[in-house]
């Protein structure tokens, strides 16, 4: 304990905990940030570190270590340097080019991996490299964390059925502060209490249209769901065909199994008035919501006049339009959008080699989650239940294609990521019979959907 003790004081002394108001990965605010990273400036202090680790380690039996990416890296790597046991990387995503692995190292299917975590909070993060390690055959019988925040993530681990153990504890960490008068009482009865609420479950299950709606707060998120219920689609076309007569026949054929008809209205040639009230009059026959894919990205008082003017005038008829954020969150203010109109944030594209990064999309979420006039956004990763997740790049077979598109398979978007929508495109309006293809998306998109509850 001693040993332990006078570690903690030496890496508390590099700044490791930081008290004020955070925003950790999850979105989740805290009143403290724990970084392992500046250990990896103090090679004798990741050597004490990785000893201790390795002290704790219930069996040797491993042949592989991986850490989770990418704060632990450091921390794994002198895991390896000591032990003699080989490492391997875990990437957070792949690089879009080469060999496109998850994993890079030497190992074969079957070998036994131990991860080592820096600071378990919910223990998302660790279960995403799980996940990934046994998907490429490896085999987790022993994970290492350093600093347990007792937020659930050790017991959501435990109870998912893997040995995990701990360094230390948040509490336990209080108390060291405390004996060293580095904390006051108050300040720790504080974030104790902070803590004790804000445990997070791992849910086995995903929440469904009905829970999600009420935590859904703006009408057109509402109707979107009422609509999904009733027609039991989550399919949302998106008719990317530059000819008015082209997107109202494609409409003619699908228009009973989609919940949403994504439109790019700048593509189209021959774009009039009467076509669009034609396709609102469709729309609301048929029951579904007309998406802009407009993807503003503009300054406030440009995105306004983008919405309202122009040839266009898209706040006239959409019942949704999307937005990046890349302007910040002031970008999509002040907009006069009607009240029956909702806006989409792009968190992450669908393409590969897209340049938004881990903290890019974690800032993109918490605006949207700000904005009351956000009902969700686009992302290929599992977001805030608060918002609706939309997942284009959506295709039975294929993969990548040349072009710089990635898709995926209906079933991995609700499985992996917790889709509430999926948006489709060319599979089915460059299909031979884009009904039939639709009501297979339909079935794929609603069972997925179902099988997840
Ligand atoms: O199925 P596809 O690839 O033929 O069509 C996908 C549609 C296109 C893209 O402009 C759009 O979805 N899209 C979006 C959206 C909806 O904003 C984001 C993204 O990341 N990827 C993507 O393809 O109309």
């Amino acid at each position: 304990m001693e040993e332990k003790e006078q570690f903690f004081l030496e890496i508390y002394n590099l700044g490791i905990i930081k008290f004020g108001n955070f925003t950790l990965k999850s979105g989740m605010n805290s009143p403290i940030y724990i970084d392992f990273r500046p250990i990896a400036s103090r090679p004798d202090l990741l050597i004490k570190l990785s000893d201790l680790l390795l002290h704790e380690v219930p069996s040797y039996d491993f042949e592989l270590i991986c850490g989770v990416p990418y704060a632990a890296l450091p921390i794994a790597t002198t895991l390896s340097l000591r032990s003699k046991i080989p490492l391997i990387i875990k990437r957070k995503e792949n690089k879009g080019y080469g060999t496109e692995r998850m994993i890079e190292g030497i190992y074969k299917i079957g070998q036994n991996c131990l991860i080592i975590e820096d600071v378990i909070t919910s223990g998302d993060s660790l279960l995403k490299t799980i996940i990934d390690l046994e998907k490429e055959g490896l085999i987790i019988k022993n994970i290492m964390s350093i600093l347990d925040r007792e937020q659930g993530g050790i017991e959501n681990i435990k109870k998912i059925g893997y040995n995990i153990r701990t360094l230390f504890r948040i509490g336990e960490v209080f108390k060291i502060l405390k004996k060293k008068s580095f904390l006051k009482e108050k300040e720790i009865h504080m974030i104790q209490f902070f803590i004790k609420n804000n445990i997070k479950n791992i849910q086995n299950k995903r929440i469904s249209y009905e829970e999600k709606k009420e935590k859904i707060s703006h009408p057109i998120g509402k109707k979107l769901i009422d609509i999904t219920l009733k027609k039991k689609t989550n399919l949302i076309v998106s008719a990317d065909l530059i000819e008015t007569k082209k997107i109202l026949k494609l409409v003619s054929l699908i228009g009973d199994r989609i919940c949403g008809l994504k439109l790019h209205v700048d593509i189209i040639n021959d774009f009039s008035y009467s076509f669009i009230n034609y396709l609102k009059n469709i729309s609301i026959k048929k029951n579904f919501l007309l998406l802009e894919d407009r993807k503003l990205c503009d300054v406030s008082p440009t995105n306004c006049l983008q919405l309202h003017y122009g040839i266009h005038k898209i706040s006239s008829w959409a019942d949704i339009v999307t937005a990046h954020v890349l302007a910040g969150s002031m970008s999509i203010q002040n907009l006069n959008i009607p009240y029956h109109m909702g806006l989409i944030t792009i968190s992450e594209m669908s393409s590969y080699g897209g340049l938004s990064d881990d903290n890019y999309i974690r800032k993109v979420l918490n605006i949207s989650l700000k904005n009351p006039k956000v009902i969700g956004t686009v992302a290929q990763r599992k977001v805030d239940d608060r918002l609706l997740l939309f997942t284009p790049g959506i295709h039975f077979y294929e993969k990548k294609n040349n072009l710089g598109n990635r898709y995926i398979h209906p079933v991995q978007a609700f499985e992996k990521n917790e889709s509430d929508f999926i948006i489709v495109g060319k599979a089915i309006f460059q299909s031979e019979n884009p009904k039939i293809t639709a009501e297979e998306y339909r079935n794929a998109g609603w069972k997925a959907y179902e099988n997840g509850l």
